[in-house]
């Protein structure tokens, strides 16, 4: 069945080169995955620059890392896979690298559990995930790549001994690939297979992203009554034309109240449905309702389904994947961070690209439009000295620094407040058709405002020449207030002009001003900073390299350059230790 009609079919072409021309032209630069630097890829890291590595996010001893796969807990342990070259800092020579840890923070690695040894995988074995089978039974199932064009198919593994607690060798049955495209299927776009869920039928259900004609993302789906042979349903999951290819797809039952997790697939329920758009490298998701009849999801209808739809981060933040931590009765999800700079040399010269994003509880906001995230509990138990402010009044253009701390390594969470909206800036409804990084590429930390922008400048040098300021602004549109959270990476380093991406990301949040009152964390770690604005309904990733404020000589100041006065109601900054990683 054709999914697109003639209709939508006939502009998907002109839709997705405008498309991918006004991203390319913003400040936003699309990078391109898989692509193969052959001179690169196998050379072996001589000096790991240690400037910019980060204190406590996961990154292994040297070379490329992408995507999380299959995150799982299993007996006490969490496993976190994740795509690796092991010869290179740039992407190429795919494996499974694979690290256990008992609290998600602090980190053991072990050896490789899968990479490229059989026919159905000789060419990459790419992302994928874990399903716990009944029984306790843990199965992976991941894309292998099969011929130099790229053709996938999926393949499984299991653990070569279910007693070893660390589950370090993993086995690849001769009975794989099992699921082949058929030729409906475009053979080249068929990859990362979800976590399985079990219907009513007790029949299991999988789904991988993929791309029909030339813009039509899908989630196709198979089912299986084994685990073992696999039919492919007639319709996906779900399909949406004009968002290029569907990277990474995962899908999951959110609950309506509380911040649980669920892992139950009932047709009572509201799920997610995230896709990792490789046209635009943000990560998108709709929410809705899963007709467990039609095996079909279908978003809200106040749930954008497109590229002007929910990101669940506004920056650097790609491929993730969710599971279930029964030990906690909630849901995490795991994202990967690219490196900033655009040459691959400058990779290939540090030793060292990508790191992944501290693991984030995620729910359903109550008002049931959208998710919330927050840094797992145990990041906590790396803070260390800590520092607070409170009822500190900033004027238009004053700013306060936060000293006692180590900026450079860093949690900080901070309530602003202030008197009356009366001073936000007017909305221009042409902003309506622009991306939220776009206002803010226009409406940067220094140009003043009314209500805003205030926030913190972090890793700053002290006259603030070299600073990634994370911010609010609020603005009146016709109906209601708009608050604008930018991390704009504009200024973040004086080297590098040419050859780095220094976006402006944001997002607009949807909170309720009535307090007048708006929140902030960030996680600050030397050429990273996670933002969650609003107790997380907003969360934006910036990658930086500052040249002068790194180590002792990073600053962290909160500011205001609005003609409203702000008033920091409570600041609390920690210092952050290093997360063991034990390589
Ligand atoms: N990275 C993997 C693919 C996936 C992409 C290959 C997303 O399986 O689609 O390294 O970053």
């Amino acid at each position: 069945m054709d999914y697109s009609s003639n209709k939508s079919s006939r502009w998907a072409l002109p839709v997705i080169l405008v498309c991918f021309f006004v991203i390319l032209l913003s400040n936003n630069v699309v990078f391109a995955s898989h692509k193969v630097f052959i001179h690169l890829q196998s050379q072996n890291a001589v000096n790991v620059h240690t400037v910019h590595r980060t204190g406590y996010h996961f990154q292994p001893e040297k070379h490329w890392i992408n995507d999380p796969n299959a995150p799982m807990y299993f007996n006490g342990v969490y496993h976190l896979f994740y795509q690796y070259n092991p010869n290179g800092s740039v992407w190429g020579n795919i494996v499974w690298a694979h690290s256990v840890s008992k609290d998600l923070i602090n980190w053991i690695n072990l050896e490789p559990a899968i990479y490229p040894s059989k026919p159905f995988d000789q060419f990459g074995t790419w992302s994928g995930s874990a399903t716990i089978l009944p029984g306790n039974k843990p199965v992976i199932l991941y894309t292998g790549i099969i011929d130099a064009n790229q053709t996938q198919v999926q393949n499984y593994a299991i653990p070569a001994n279910l007693s070893d607690p660390y589950l370090r060798e993993w086995i690849k049955p001769d009975n794989n690939p099992l699921i082949i495209a058929d030729e409906s299927i475009n053979k080249t776009k068929f990859r990362d297979p979800t976590t399985a869920w079990m219907g009513k039928d007790g029949h299991w259900r999988i789904v991988m992203g993929s791309l029909r004609k030339h813009s039509r993302g899908l989630a196709i789906m198979y089912r299986s009554k084994d685990f073992m042979k696999w039919v492919k349903a007639k319709h996906p999951l779900h399909s949406t034309n004009g968002t290029g290819n569907w990277e990474c797809p995962d899908f999951y039952p959110v609950s309506s109240k509380g911040t649980d997790g669920l892992d139950q697939y009932g047709e009572e329920h509201k799920y997610v449905l995230k896709n990792s758009m490789d046209l635009t490298r943000f990560e998108y998701y709709t929410l809705g309702k899963y007709d467990t009849k039609k095996d079909r999801y279908v978003p809200d209808p106040d749930s954008v389904d497109s590229l002007k739809g929910l990101r669940l981060d506004y920056g650097n933040f790609y491929a993730s994947k969710s599971f279930y931590d029964p030990s906690k009765n909630r849901r995490v999800i795991w994202g990967w961070s690219n490196e900033s700079d655009i040459f691959p040399e400058d990779d290939n010269a540090k030793g060292w690209a990508g790191i992944q994003l501290i693991p984030r509880k995620v729910w359903l906001d109550p008002s049931g439009k959208q998710l919330v995230q927050w840094p797992v509990e145990e990041l906590e138990t790396l803070r260390t000295q800590k520092v607070q402010l409170s009822n500190k009044k900033m004027n238009n253009g004053e700013k306060i620094e936060v000293t006692g701390i180590t900026p450079a390594q860093a949690d900080v969470e901070v309530t602003f407040s202030f008197a009356s909206l009366d001073k936000a800036e007017s909305f221009d409804p042409k902003w309506n058709d622009m991306y939220a990084q776009d206002v803010c590429g226009l409406k940067g930390a220094d140009v003043q405002g009314g209500l805003g922008p205030f926030g913190l400048a972090t890793l700053a040098t002290e006259n603030l020449e070299e600073n990634t300021p994370v911010f609010f602004r609020v603005f009146k549109a016709q109906q209601n207030y708009k608050v604008l959270l930018c991390s704009d990476a504009k200024r973040s380093t004086l080297k590098f002009n040419e050859t780095m991406y220094k976006a402006s990301f944001a997002g607009f949040v949807d909170v309720d001003l009535a307090d007048k009152k708006l929140s902030l964390r960030s996680l600050i770690d030397n050429s990273v900073i996670e933002t969650f604005g609003a107790g997380g309904k907003t969360c934006i990733t910036s990658r930086v390299y500052p040249t002068l404020a790194i180590n002792d000589e990073a600053h962290l100041f909160a500011f205001n350059n609005g003609t409203e006065p702000i008033t920091i109601e409570s600041l609390d900054a920690w210092s952050m230790g290093k997360a063991k990683i034990q390589y």
